[in-house]
């Protein structure tokens, strides 16, 4: 039987990697994400390789309005979503509280949280419709431990922590699994982001030890996905071998 996947971020990184995984055994995916070209080149490639069906929605996970336009048009063929991947998100910054920028802290919130709470809400009526579904939240070493100069991240982070926690039992009677994935550092476009296009910066992050890359997390997710219908991973903490915890790393 057909399965679907619906993967927000899917331009970059994890998302972009998680989409690939799924699309190369079979899945159809619905990939979002708010640069058009990329999700067009993504689609392109997807359908090419792998033969597989793809559907893209532009929308910024931000916007309450257009998230719930763009998910509540989705055509009915696309609506049995059995997976949803919110993996949208960002840091911005790395200061100390004092000097951190209020329009970052928001963004961050913003998307981090009120983005997965839209997009949540607005899958969930096609999942609830099934009673089947498997939501996947993208958390972070940030949501279990907070690090210096991490305030508005660790801050996001924690708060998604909650909300994978507050899903899992508001919708157990609807026999929906909720998996929260928290990863380490990993080199994506992430670090670019988060020093506002410093090539230097983002490149230091990753100096002196292997991180974990996106298809690493893509494996995983894919793993999630695919045990039997009565195993749910809640919660799942990955690292580099050289990294303990938000913290603790080992540099050579
Ligand atoms: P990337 O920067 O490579 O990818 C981020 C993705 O999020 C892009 O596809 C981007 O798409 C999308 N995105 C960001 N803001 C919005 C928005 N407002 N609306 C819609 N889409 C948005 O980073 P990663 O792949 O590394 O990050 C993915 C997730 O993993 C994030 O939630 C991040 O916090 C988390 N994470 C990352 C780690 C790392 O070390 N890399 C470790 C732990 C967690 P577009 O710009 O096209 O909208
Ligand atoms: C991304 C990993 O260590 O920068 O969530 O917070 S870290």
């Amino acid at each position: 039987m057909e399965k679907t996947i619906l993967i927000t971020g899917a331009t970059s990184g994890f998302g972009k990697a998680i989409a690939e995984k799924f699309a190369a055994n079979g899945w159809n995916c619905i990939i979002t994400g708010r640069r058009k070209e990329r999700l067009d080149a993504l689609s392109t490639e997807l359908t090419q390789q792998y033969g597989v069906k793809i559907l893209s929605l532009v929308f910024d996970v931000q916007n309450r309005e257009a998230v719930f336009k763009a998910i509540g048009s989705i055509p009915g063929e696309w609506q049995t979503i059995d997976v949803l991947v919110n993996n949208a998100g960002l840091a911005l910054g790395r200061d100390s509280f004092e000097n951190a920028d209020l329009t970052d802290w928001e963004t961050m919130l913003d998307t981090n949280v009120k983005g997965v709470m839209y997009v949540t809400k607005a899958v969930l009526p096609y999942m609830i419709k099934r009673k089947k579904g498997h939501i996947i939240n993208m958390g972070s070493v940030a949501g279990k431990l907070v690090y210096k100069e991490g305030n508005g991240y660790c801050a996001s982070k924690h708060a998604l922590d909650a909300l994978s926690k507050s899903m899992r039992i508001d919708l157990l009677p609807q026999r929906i699994k909720v998996t929260a994935i928290h990863p380490g550092a990993a080199e994506t476009e992430f670090s670019l982001v988060r020093f506002k296009g410093d090539e230097g910066k983002a490149k230091q992050i990753y100096d002196g030890f292997t991180p974990l890359y996106a298809n690493d997390i893509a494996d995983v997710a894919y793993y999630c996905a695919s045990l039997p219908e009565n195993i749910c991973i809640n919660d799942l903490s990955l690292s580099s071998v050289s990294q303990a915890d938000g913290i603790y790393f080992y540099k050579e």
